[in-house]
């Protein structure tokens, strides 16, 4: 498959999409939405984790503002556009690390929020850039980061549009981790690395358990772990996990 916007390279079970515009900071225009869209629902059978991750010094600037003239229909490029793209990445049947590699404002921050896992560099930064353009957060911040952050910082980060640290993400709870921007790609792969390795169905049912969660109480999201963990006893990487324990010896998981 060929790209104009986007790189995908695959090996060792780990898929990486990265976003490839540098001269606009990664902007997200509509050939880039389509092929992030296609290739997270498209990945080789033999991924098990996708990395998504900016060429240059940003992760994603967000909407291409060199298209977001006054005649954009603003509302239909969401649904047409954006709402499939995210859907997509959500809905991979691998687990997805965020790799924030510079700054990712406007939907390009909220690109990150979609991610199973974010990991950013040090020197990375976040910005709910749209009160800055007159815009309302969109691409699903006001989704997640109320429930990643809770309603004062999400309100705070979305009214003033200050930037957010990578360290000041990873303190409020935003991101999994900030990291030495020396040791950002040394992490970045070794974490792929170890989910591409891991038990891919577990991985998928924690995903769908934690979605749920919001908008579950205990009864409800009980019987939501019970159907989970009825499918995952079914599974070779649970019998693998077991006979590897009582062997003493660590577990080889295929991701069945
Ligand atoms: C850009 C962009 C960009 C084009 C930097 N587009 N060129 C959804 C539905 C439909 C429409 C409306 O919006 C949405 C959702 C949204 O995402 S709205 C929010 C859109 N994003 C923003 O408002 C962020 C705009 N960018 C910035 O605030 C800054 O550029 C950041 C904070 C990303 C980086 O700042 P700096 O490190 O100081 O870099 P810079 O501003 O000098 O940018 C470098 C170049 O990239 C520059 O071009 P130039 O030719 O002057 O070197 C920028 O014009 C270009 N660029 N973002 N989104």
């Amino acid at each position: 498959m060929t790209y104009e916007t986007i790189l995908f390279t695959e090996a060792d079970g780990v898929a990486t999409l990265t976003l490839n515009r540098p001269e606009v900071m990664n902007a997200l225009n509509s050939t880039m939405r389509a092929e992030i869209t296609r290739a997270a629902r498209f990945l080789p059978k033999t991924a098990r984790c996708l990395v998504l991750t900016g060429t240059g010094r940003a992760f994603c600037s967000g909407q291409d503002l060199g298209d977001a003239g006054a005649a954009l229909d603003l509302a239909g490029v969401l649904r047409d556009e954006y709402e499939p793209m995210i859907h997509a990445l959500r809905e991979t049947g691998v687990p997805v690390i965020a790799a924030v590699n510079g700054v990712a404002a406007g939907a390009g921050a909220n690109l990150a929020l979609i991610a199973d896992v974010v990991i950013a560099t040090r020197s990375a930064s976040f910005v709910q850039a749209f009160t800055r353009i007159g815009l309302l957060p969109d691409a699903g911040g006001t989704h997640f980061l109320p429930r990643l952050v809770g309603h004062a910082r999400a309100l705070g980060a979305m009214l003033f549009a200050d930037r957010i640290s990578a360290d000041q993400a990873a303190e409020w709870g935003m991101i999994w981790e900030s990291v030495p921007d020396e040791e950002f790609a040394a992490t970045v792969a070794a974490r792929a690395g170890a989910l591409a390795a891991g038990p891919t169905r577990a991985y998928l049912a924690i995903r769908e358990a934690v979605a749920a969660s919001a908008a579950n109480d205990l009864k409800a999201q009980l019987q939501v772990e019970a159907r989970l963990q009825g499918a995952l006893g079914d599974s070779a990487d649970f019998r693998e996990g077991v006979v590897a324990f009582h062997q003493k010896r660590a577990p080889v998981f295929t991701g069945s």
